[in-house]
């Protein structure tokens, strides 16, 4: 049985890439081996031992961390953000799937020429098998060296990737660029993400926890989401896309209600309109920047956004200067408490 899944920046580790592979194959194979002078058939043992070098090198810098990202990949939410990163149309699962079959066979060479080195005539002949068995181990790795680089990609994005907690809430922060989701994360959350004046700052979800009364939650902090469809998405919206799908229980969308800002409300309110159709989990909406508008704004914003999403909470705040934080936090809380709540027969039904 496959194991828990676990923290991916704590368990996944690079793959050497294929040059990698080889300098430490061509290392082994002209190092010498050293051996106890009551050793028998030495010549033949010497080329046993690096075959048992070769393989143990595979074994533990590929093979297993290939294990552990399959495992990681059984994840839905890891799996679409490290095939986001690949290129378009590759799935990681397949990647590592493919690599697992053909770099699997490497096992079985090495015991095939552990056993035919044993019984060879002399230290020639064990020679000569030896260096079949690294040229077609060699083969092997090289005709995957591309593949390696795709499952290396993954793997980077998914170190990147915070590690969600199933037994926790997700709240996930979302919206257009610029209207203020770092900023609000940062000022309730452990998470201090970069907030800037320039759009597209925030480039990787970003975690941070908020503890309120007894009550714990997650808060990613997300990229900027434009206004248009999946398919139009580029590869850091698409993030933002697949973490709030996946993996939020709740999603504070979260509006700039001035009249200069540059995305406009309409566009604001249409994301809002797409993300109801696309997310199952509930939303908060909240208007942010309430010191730049007027009360009147800030109505007049409620009512356009009770226009699309009609009897949606709206709660207004200014996330620079901590205005309406509390009220915001009771209304999250409110919620989360409501989903737990309802989660509770499910629970009962699934020990029964
Ligand atoms: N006046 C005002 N500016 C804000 C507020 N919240 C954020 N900002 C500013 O809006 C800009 C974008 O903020 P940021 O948090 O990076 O937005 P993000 O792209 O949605 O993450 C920054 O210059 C922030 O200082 C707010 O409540 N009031
Ligand atoms: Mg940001």
């Amino acid at each position: 049985m496959e194991k828990e899944p676990e923290c991916p920046d704590e368990v996944l580790r690079r793959l050497p890439s294929y040059e990698e592979i080889r300098e430490y194959v061509l290392r082994v194979s002209r190092e010498p081996v050293v051996l106890p002078k009551s050793a028998g058939r030495k010549g033949l043992l010497r080329h046993r031992i690096k075959v048992e070098r070769v393989h143990g090198y595979i074994a533990r810098n590929v093979l297993e961390p290939l294990r552990t990202l399959r495992n990681v990949l059984g994840v839905s939410f890891y799996e679409r953000i490290a095939s986001n990163a690949l290129p378009e149309g590759v799935s990681a699962k397949e990647v590592v799937g493919r690599l697992l079959g053909k770099l699997g066979v490497v096992e079985k060479l090495s015991r095939e020429y552990r056993l035919r080195i044993s019984a060879s005539f002399d230290a020639v002949e064990a020679g000569e098998l030896y260096r079949e068995y690294v040229g077609r181990v060699m083969s092997i790795v090289r005709r995957q060296a591309d593949y390696i680089e795709l499952a290396n990609r993954a793997i980077a994005e998914l170190r990147r990737t915070p590690c969600v907690d199933p037994e926790l809430p997700v709240v996930a922060v979302a919206g257009l660029p610029q209207v203020g989701k770092s900023t609000l994360v940062s000022a309730i959350s452990t998470a201090k993400p970069r907030s800037s004046p320039f759009p597209f700052t925030t480039k990787e979800i970003v975690m941070g926890h908020v503890t309120l009364g007894l009550a714990r939650f997650q808060i990613l902090d997300l990229p900027g989401i434009l206004d248009r469809l999946p398919e139009e998405m580029n590869e850091i919206e698409r993030k933002a896309f697949i973490a709030v799908t996946e993996t939020a229980d709740l999603v504070l969308f979260v509006i700039d209600p001035s009249e200069g800002f540059y995305y406009g409300l309409e566009s604001q309110l249409n994301l809002l309109g797409s993300l109801r159709r696309w997310v199952k989990a509930d939303v908060i909406v909240v208007v942010n920047k309430v010191d730049r508008v007027s009360r009147e704004r800030v109505e007049e914003v409620s009512r356009a956004v009770a226009g699309v999403l009609p009897g949606a909470e709206v709660v207004a705040i200014s996330a620079l200067r901590g205005e309406g934080l509390d009220d915001m936090l009771s209304a999250v809380a409110r919620r989360l408490g409501g989903a737990s709540e309802r989660e509770q027969p499910e629970d009962e039904h699934r020990r029964g």
